[in-house]
C-alpha cells in the first residue's frame, strides 16, 4: 500500500540521518494509514485527460505522481517536466518509466490539466503559457494565490470557487500551512463565527523542498559524527535546532510565510473580517507541519461541540484522547491524507476561546493531494 511505502521511506531517511534512537511510536496515537475516503471526490466517468506535471522531480511533483496513481486519476498521457538539470531522468507512473523533459514554451500542446510546482518565478512565466495553449493550470506556488482573477481553493472549504478558473485558466493551490488550518477552521466558523486566529507553526523541512530535506539528513549525520556543517538551504543549522523564520522578512516584521497564512485564510474562507496573526517556525522534522491554533469565536462553543463538529467535517480526523496520550504528531500524520486535530480545549483566558493542535502531511494535503482533488472536481464539473 502506498501509505505504508511512504512510511517505510520516511523511516529509511531518518535512520540514515540518525543512526540510533528513532522516535518511539505510541500505540495509542498510531494513525491508521488508509485515509482517502473522507476527502476523495468522485472522479468523472472514464473520459481520459492529458496531464502535465511541471516540477515533476521535486518534493511536491513526485508526490503528485503517487497521488494521481493512488486515486486512479483518468490520465491518458502523462508529461513530466522539470528544468534542463533533470531532463532525461525517468520517473515511474503506473509501472512504466516516463522520461522527464525540459520545460519549454511549446511543452503544453494537447495538455488538458497542468499541475505546476516549479517555484513561483517559473510559474509566473509558464502558467500563462500553458493556459494559453488550452490547459487548465493548478499552481502550487505562491505566484497567483492573491490574484483576484485566480481562485484559491481547498476542496473541503470553497470548491465552488473553482468555477472562477475561466478568467485566467489558472487555479491556485494555497500554502501548505494555510490549507491544513482552514480545513479545520471552516466547519467551526460556519457554526460559531471565528473572530480571531492566533497560530504558531512547527513546519517540516520538506516544506522547503527536496534539497532542504536532504540538508536535515546530512547535517544530522555530520553533527553526530563530529563533522563540521555549513548551512546552505536554511539560514542556520536546522538539525537539533528551530528557526523562527520561513521565507523572507517583510517591512511589517512578519515573514512572507506568516503573511501568506493571514491573507490566504481570509480569501479561502471568503471573510475579510477574520483577524489572523501567525508565527511560523521551521523544525527538524522531515514530513508534516504542526500548528498550535487559538481561536476566538463570536458565539460561545465548547470543546465537546468542537470535537463533534470536527468529527463530521470532511478531510478531518479528530485524535483527541489525552487520557491515552492520543494526539496528532507529525511522524504519524506523514503519508496520510487527513488533517488531524487534537488537544482541543477551551481557552480559559478569554470568554469564547478554543485551543487546538492541527497536524497534516504538508506534501500531501498541503500540496499534491489538494491539487489533485481540485483537478478531480475540475474534470467532473467543468471540463
Ligand atoms: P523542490 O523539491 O525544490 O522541487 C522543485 C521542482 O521544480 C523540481 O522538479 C525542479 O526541477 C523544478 N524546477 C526548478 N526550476 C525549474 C525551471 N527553471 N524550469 C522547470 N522546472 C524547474 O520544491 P517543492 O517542495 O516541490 O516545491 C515546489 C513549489 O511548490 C514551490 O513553489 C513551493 O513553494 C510550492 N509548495 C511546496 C510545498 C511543500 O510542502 N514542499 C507545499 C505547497 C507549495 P529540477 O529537478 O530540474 O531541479
Ligand atoms: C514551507 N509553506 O513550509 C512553505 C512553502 N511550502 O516552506
Amino acid at each position: 500500500m502506498a501509505v505504508a511505502k511512504k512510511k517505510a521511506e520516511i523511516k529509511k531517511v531518518e535512520k540514515k540521518a540518525v543512526k540510533k534512537g528513532e522516535p518511539a511510536k505510541k500505540a495509542a496515537t498510531k494513525v491508521k494509514a488508509p485515509a482517502t475516503k473522507a476527502v476523495k471526490t468522485k472522479v468523472a466517468e472514464r473520459r481520459l485527460f492529458n496531464v502535465a506535471v511541471v516540477g515533476a522531480t521535486g518534493a511536491v511533483g513526485t508526490e503528485m505522481l503517487r497521488i494521481l496513481e493512488e486515486r486512479d486519476f483518468p490520465v491518458k498521457e502523462l508529461k513530466l517536466l522539470a528544468s534542463g538539470r533533470s531532463a532525461g531522468t525517468k520517473l515511474e507512473f503506473r509501472g512504466k518509466k516516463i522520461k522527464v523533459e525540459e520545460l519549454k514554451k511549446d511543452s503544453f500542446k494537447g495538455i488538458d490539466v497542468a499541475l505546476f510546482s516549479p517555484g513561483a518565478s517559473v510559474s509566473a512565466i509558464y502558467a500563462p503559457i500553458a493556459a494559453k495553449a488550452g490547459a487548465v493550470v493548478i499552481d502550487n506556488t505562491s505566484q497567483f494565490r492573491m490574484d483576484k482573477d485566480v481562485p484559491l481553493v481547498v476542496p473541503e472549504v470553497n470548491p465552488h470557487a473553482i468555477a472562477q478558473y475561466k478568467k485566467k485558466g489558472i487555479i491556485a493551490n494555497p500554502n501548505c500551512s494555510t490549507i491544513q488550518m482552514v480545513v479545520a477552521l471552516k466547519p467551526i466558523h460556519d457554526v460559531a463565527k471565528i473572530k480571531r486566529v492566533v497560530v504558531s507553526t512547527y513546519q517540516a523541512t520538506s516544506g522547503a523542498g527536496r534539497e532542504a530535506m536532504e540538508e536535515l539528513a546530512t547535517q544530522t549525520a555530520d553533527l553526530l559524527s563530529g563533522r563540521h556543517i555549513e548551512p546552505s538551504i536554511f539560514p542556520y543549522q536546522i538539525a537539533f535546532n528551530l528557526i523562527p523564520q520561513i521565507d523572507v522578512f517583510l517591512d511589517n516584521g512578519y515573514t512572507k510565510e506568516e503573511m501568506k497564512m493571514i491573507n490566504e485564510t481570509k480569501k479561502i474562507m471568503e471573510d475579510d473580517s477574520i483577524k489572523v496573526t501567525a508565527t511560523t517556525v521551521r523544525v527538524p522534522v522531515f514530513f508534516s507541519h504542526s500548528e498550535s491554533v487559538n481561536i476566538e469565536t463570536a458565539k460561545k462553543i465548547t470543546a465537546d461541540e468542537v470535537r463533534k463538529i470536527l468529527k463530521k467535517a470532511p478531510g478531518v480526523e479528530v485524535l483527541d484522547d489525552p487520557s491515552n496520550k492520543a494526539y496528532p504528531m507529525p511522524f504519524d500524520a506523514a503519508g496520510c491524507d487527513e488533517t488531524f486535530v487534537g488537544r482541543i480545549r477551551e481557552d480559559e483566558s478569554i470568554k469564547n476561546g478554543i485551543n487546538m493542535w492541527i497536524v497534516a502531511d504538508n506534501i500531501r494535503k498541503g500540496a499534491a493531494l489538494n491539487a489533485v482533488q481540485i483537478a478531480e472536481i475540475l474534470i467532473e464539473k467543468y471540463l
